[in-house]
């Protein structure tokens, strides 16, 4: 079931999200609407808050060299922690809360990640470029922060002109 995602300037977006305790069947079902959402949404990656659930979970799911998404290369993280940063990649990211809007962000070329699955086992996956990239731009959603944080003043100024006068318009088709 595909579930509603909200959009900056959602207050709630800020929020930093808390620990996964219990690995129950709540958890797998919540896991499998995350995918849907993602998936019918055209994303690569989601995080839980992005769906107005403030807890310490996301779903990425990379794209092969054809450029499908394959269910089976499904990544579902649980109270991630990153380490070994090492390098640094820019590359274009783009948010499904932060729609029609793409760009360049620095961030570590390669990391390690250790997180639970969704059965609460320990696992550990060394990443690079774009999964890399992904994991640390998903990884800032859980601490409650976007990549729109991390532009300059005057590019970050005029993000929010544009994008004020985008959902200007989409109110005014809605209304
Ligand atoms: C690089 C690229 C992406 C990330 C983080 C994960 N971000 C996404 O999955 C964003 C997806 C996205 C999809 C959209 O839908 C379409 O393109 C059809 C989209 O659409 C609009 O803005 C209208 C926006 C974002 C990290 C690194
Ligand atoms: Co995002």
């Amino acid at each position: 079931m595909k579930l509603p995602v909200i959009v900056y300037p959602d207050k709630r977006l800020k929020l930093v999200s808390a620990e996964v305790t219990e690995f129950d069947t709540d958890l797998h079902s919540f896991l499998n609407n995350m995918y849907d959402t993602m998936i019918e949404s055209n994303g690569i990656g989601l995080a839980a808050i992005q769906v107005a659930i403030p807890k310490r979970i996301l779903v990425l799911c990379i794209p092969n060299e054809e450029g499908d998404q394959n269910y089976e290369d499904l990544l579902e993280i649980i109270n991630p922690v990153l380490s070994n940063e090492k390098g640094s990649i820019v590359y274009q990211e783009g948010c499904l809360s932060v729609p029609n809007f793409y760009e360049d962000i620095e961030r570590h070329e390669k990391v390690t990640l250790n997180y639970q699955d969704r059965h609460g086992k320990p696992q550990q996956l060394e990443a690079e470029g774009l999964l890399s990239v992904a994991i640390q731009h998903e990884l800032d959603h859980l601490d409650g922060k976007l990549f729109i944080e991390k532009l300059s003043y005057t590019r970050r100024k005029k993000f929010e002109k544009e994008y004020k006068k985008l959902l200007k318009s989409k109110k005014k088709e809605t209304d």
